[in-house]
C-alpha cells in the first residue's frame, strides 16, 4: 500500500502520468505478497506489484544510529575490491568497490552483515545465504541498469537491498510496456525488496551524479543456489 504525501521522496514517473505522486493510486497488494509481510518495521510502500510482491520500500528499516554505526564498521573492516571488466574491446574499471560473503558459516563475516541477515530473515521469512556489497565512494560511482542474473538466484526468493551512508537515487525501468520509470531515493537505513520475477521485467541502476554526495554502502542479500549447483 502507498499512502501520500511521500516522505521517502518516491517519485513514480510514467510518460502519461501528470498527477502529483501523492495523489496517485498504487496497485493493491495481492494475497501472495504476504510472503514479504513485515514482522516489525512499519510500511512498506509498494513501487509496483507483481505475482511475487513486486518492489517494496521500507524507509526506516534500521534505526538511524545503527545504520551509521554499520556504515563505519563496514567501510573500515571489509576487504573492498576494485574490479575491472571487459567492455567491448577495452578493460574498464567497475565504477564502485565491491565485496561478497556467503553464509556457509559465519566465521570471518563482519558482525553487521550477520546481524542484518538475521533481521532480514526474520522480517521477510526468507533463507538469505549470501550478501553482495557495493561501496559508492562519491557521485562518480554508479551501477549500470541491470536485472540480477537469474541463474545465480534460487527461483521465487526476493533480493533485499539495505542502504547505509548517503542517500542515492535508484532508477527502476520496466523493460517493456512503455519503459515506465520509478525514481526512488534510497535513504540510510532503508530496505528495498525486489521480487525474483521483477528481475525479468525491470532493470534497476544508480546513475552517476554531479551533486556533491558522500559515500554509500549497499548490502544486497540473496538466496543463492548451493555452490555445487553452479
Ligand atoms: O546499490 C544498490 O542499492 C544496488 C546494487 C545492485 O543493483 C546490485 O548489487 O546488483
Amino acid at each position: 500500500m502507498f499512502l501520500g504525501p511521500d516522505p521517502g521522496r518516491l517519485v513514480p514517473v510514467s510518460p502519461h502520468e501528470t498527477r502529483p505522486a501523492h495523489t496517485r493510486a498504487m496497485p493493491r497488494a495481492t494475497a501472495q505478497t504476504d510472503l514479504f509481510a513485515p514482522v516489525s518495521a512499519p510500511g512498506p510502500r509498494t513501487l509496483f506489484d507483481d505475482a511475487q510482491g513486486g518492489m517494496r520500500y521500507w524507509p526506516e528499516f534500521l534505526p538511524e544510529a545503527l545504520a551509521a554505526e554499520w556504515f563505519d564498521t563496514l567501510r573500515d573492516t571489509v576487504a573492498w575490491e576494485a574490479q575491472r571488466r571487459p567492455m567491448y574491446d577495452r578493460i574498464v574499471d567497475v565504477p564502485r568497490l565491491v565485496a561478497s560473503y556467503r553464509f556457509d558459516d559465519d566465521a570471518g563475516v563482519p558482525p553487521p552483515l550477520v546481524d542484518a541477515r538475521d533481521r532480514l530473515r526474520a522480517h521477510l521469512r526468507q533463507p538469505f545465504n549470501a550478501v553482495g556489497l557495493n561501496f559508492y565512494r562519491d557521485g562518480n560511482d554508479s551501477v549500470a541498469p541491470h536485472g540480477d542474473k537469474m541463474h545465480m538466484l534460487v527461483a521465487g526468493h526476493p533480493i533485499a537491498l539495505l542502504s547505509l551512508g548517503e542517500t542515492r537515487r535508484m532508477t527502476i525501468r520496466a523493460k517493456e510496456g512503455g519503459r515506465s520509470r520509478i525514481d526512488i531515493e534510497l535513504e540510510p537505513g532503508s530496505l528495498l525488496v525486489m521480487s525474483h520475477a521483477s528481475q525479468l521485467t525491470h532493470e534497476h541502476g544508480i546513475a552517476k551524479t554531479r551533486e556533491p554526495v558522500g559515500p554509500r554502502i549497499s548490502l544486497a542479500y540473496r538466496v543463492r543456489p548451493p555452490k555445487s549447483a553452479r
